[in-house]
């Protein structure tokens, strides 16, 4: 745990911004708080993507959605990284959460996060 801590806080100053792969159907299971303590020190935006939207209550996404796109910093989307679609916004919501490195010298750099099982190698193998 200390050195996964370690890496992530590391990991974490080189990066401009960092995904979170959430279930939707349970995100705050997926939530971590160390990381969130690491993001927030570090001052990083971070994009919450909550996955397999296919597979949740509308109702309860929505409310999700509201709750973390409320907090500062945050910026929360639902989708189906099994849909090709849905992962094509995907680029364009990581360069409004980190404007300043919206260029060809200064390409985004990302860290994707979350729990096991939640697709976030669905979601890196996509095209
Ligand atoms: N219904 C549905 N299934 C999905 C979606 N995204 C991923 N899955 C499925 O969820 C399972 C886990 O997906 P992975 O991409 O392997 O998850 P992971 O986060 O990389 O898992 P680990 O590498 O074990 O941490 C697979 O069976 C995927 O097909 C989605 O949007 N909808
Ligand atoms: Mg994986």
């Amino acid at each position: 745990m200390v050195s996964a801590r370690k890496k992530a806080a590391e990991t974490m100053e080189r990066v401009d911004m960092i995904i979170e792969v959430l279930d939707a159907r349970v995100p705050e299971a997926g939530s971590n708080p160390v990381i969130k303590e690491l993001r927030l020190h570090r001052q990083r935006p971070c994009l919450k993507i909550l996955n397999k939207a296919d597979l949740a209550d509308p109702a309860a996404t929505t409310a999700w959605l509201n709750f973390y796109n409320e907090q500062k910093g945050i910026k929360a989307v639902a989708l189906s990284c099994k849909k090709p679609g849905d992962v094509a916004k995907v680029p364009s919501l990581c360069e409004m959460l980190a404007p300043h490195r919206d260029n060809r010298l200064k390409p985004l750099r990302m860290m994707i996060m979350g729990i096991p099982n939640v697709g976030k190698s669905t979601l890196i193998n996509a095209r």
